[in-house]
């Protein structure tokens, strides 16, 4: 039993130079890393000493039997009050990797309620290290030692207003709260504040995509914010920035400490990616070093030697790094990879002694392999991860083949500025659920965004996803299970009614033999993704958009799977808390 105690409270602080309140875990943010060895219970007791409602989610833990920790509020339990705490307890059996916790209610993640997972592999887990280092012995034992405890990666958005305060102010005028005052990498960072020719030119293809989705003009402000006004419902104004309608505050620079990480004389490093943002995905490249990407979402894959790792939001990945450069600092960097902003965080991968001054530049060197849009400077030569052909190494773990027992079709459409539905009835969860009796044991489980279709334990479940929106791309997450995806497109439709129509069509997008195994997967915009999972897991589960605003406005959906034969088995511990 690994036992863990997560003490929440509110602070007031300025992680990247500019003072807020902000949340914290034992006292930091993000989180203390909670981990144990796959096999291993975890419990974690949470005292929500803030003053808001709260439940913490294990993101990616599928909760195998214990439907009530999943920590999603009116579904699976009531919130945890102000001055109360509640009991996580769940095992890891069957699973290993990467994974984080985070406040399931409101954004509240956003504000500081997030930290990271790790489960070390079992003994007997097939590992790709030898495909790395090419057979060599030694190297491939480094890296087996590196995964003992991987060093951590995580990137996370920190805006200037609370996460409420965004959302009254994004209900009251309208407005999409599509800007961010940056990045944070391992919760450290700085604002920069690029010139204005450098962001037009990073972001000359997203002003494209937006102004041909549109037929608007547009431009970027300081911020590297898109001035979305002319789709918003409150006109007039540059953008949000989360600042106030009214908003059009010149960018502004701080000093504030970066990320460092030391090479410290190590052949290899091992990095643990996790993007714990609430609004952007990003682009990742380490200057001057390639990246192996080993692990993703809980399974080994196939290793990819790349330069360049799109990091989708709520996502997981372990990458391994050959640290041959001798001497010199190489800038980590996430770039935004969505429309609405161009922004960019570095950390420092450093040769130097430890006890040295930190580096201070801003890093320019002919190692540099993207902008600070995320545009390579080189897409003809420089590898990309792959996320289509990111098959799970052991070759055990594919998808049942045949008919699903059930098909779900969900439509992905912003049905209003600020509300986001993902019913094909334009249905939207709303917000007071978080507050109604869970639904693990309420009497009528039946609300629009309830999906109840009869599915048994054993039963296969494809999930259609078609995301009709022009621009916005949905980073969607099951609870509950991991997925196989066995269809995606970033620019067409499914258009078929399952699987099996789309075979018997021909359908060059189905992938039954290889597909990616994820518990989370981008849908881009006009493209689809169907997810193919076997119900193994009685309970009720969210299936949503991880993208907070959207999440909060909308854009979630509960799943039932078999309730009955787990409704008997619910503690009254947790039915009466
Ligand atoms: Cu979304």
């Amino acid at each position: 039993m690994q036992d863990y105690e997560l003490n929440l409270t509110a602070s007031y602080d300025a992680p990247n130079g500019f003072y807020r309140e902000l949340f914290l875990v034992n006292g930091q943010q993000p989180g203390p890393l909670i981990e144990a060895d796959e096999g291993d219970t975890i419990s974690a007791t949470v005292y929500n000493n803030l003053e808001v409602p709260m439940t913490i989610h294990f993101h990616g833990i599928h909760q195998i039997g214990t439907p009530w920790m999943d920590g999603s509020p009116g579904v699976s339990q009531r919130p945890i009050c102000p001055g109360e705490s509640f009991v996580y307890n769940f095992t890891t059996a069957g699973q290993y990797g990467s994974y984080w916790y985070h406040a399931h209610t409101r954004s509240y993640y956003q504000d500081g309620i997030r930290g990271p997972v790790y489960i070390r592999p079992a003994a007997d887990r097939p590992r790709p290290y030898d495909v790395v280092t090419g057979g060599n012995e030694s190297a491939t034992a480094i890296l087996r030692e590196l995964e003992r405890n991987p060093t951590p990666l995580y990137v996370m958005d920190w805006t200037k207003l609370t996460s409420d305060a965004t959302y009254y102010k994004e209900i009251k005028y309208g407005l999409d709260p599509a800007c961010i005052l940056g990045f944070l990498i391992n919760g450290k960072g700085r604002v920069t504040c690029p010139a204005s020719e450098t962001i037009a030119a990073a972001g000359a293809g997203r002003l494209e995509i937006f102004q041909n989705a549109t037929g608007v003009q547009s431009r970027f402000d300081s911020l590297g914010c898109l001035d979305i006004s002319a789709v918003n419902g409150y006109p007039g104004i540059d953008n949000v920035a989360l600042e106030a309608p009214g908003f059009s505050a010149p960018c502004q620079a701080s000093s504030t400490e970066r990320e460092i990480f030391y090479v410290n004389g190590a052949d290899w490093m091992m990095f643990n990616v996790i993007n714990m943002a609430g609004a952007f995905a990003s682009y990742l490249s380490i200057d001057g070093h390639d990246m192996w990407v080993v692990q993703v979402e809980g399974a080994f894959i196939q290793p990819q030697r790349v330069k360049q790792l799109y990091v989708a939001l709520s996502s997981r990945y372990t990458i391994a790094v050959h640290t041959g450069r001798g001497s010199g600092n190489f800038a980590i960097r996430f770039a935004c990879s969505e429309v609405a902003q161009v922004t960019e965080q570095i950390a420092w991968l450093s040769y130097n002694a430890p006890t040295a001054s930190p580096p201070q530049e801003y890093p320019v060197t002919p190692d540099v392999y993207q902008d600070i849009g995320g545009n390579l400077y080189d897409p003809e030569t420089m590898q990309v991860f792959n996320d289509t052909s990111a098959a799970p190494y052991d070759e055990e773990n594919r998808p049942p083949q045949g008919s699903a027992q059930h098909t779900l079709h969900f439509t992905l459409n912003r049905t209003s500025v600020v509300t986001f539905s993902m019913m094909d009835s334009g249905a939207l969860m709303l917000p007071e659920m978080e507050h109604m009796t869970p639904l693990l044991w309420a009497d009528d489980v039946s609300q629009p965004t309830t999906v109840d279709t009869g599915i048994q334990m054993g039963d296969v479940v494809d999930l259609i996803i078609d995301n009709i929106d022009p621009v916005i791309l949905h980073p969607m997450h099951l609870h509950g299970h991991s997925f196989w995806v066995v269809s995606e497109s970033n620019n067409e439709l499914f258009g078929y009614s399952s699987v099996d129509a789309a075979l018997a069509n021909g359908a060059s997008t189905v992938n039954l033999n290889n597909p990616p195994y994820r518990d989370g997967y981008p849908v881009a915009p006009g493209g689809h993704a169907v997810f193919r999972y076997i119900a193994d897991n009685a309970g009720a589960w969210m299936f949503h958009c991880h993208i907070n605003n959207h999440l909060i406005t909308g854009m979630s959906a509960v799943i039932v799977e078999d309730l009955a034969s787990i409704r008997p088995r619910i503690p009254a511990s947790v039915i009466n808390y």
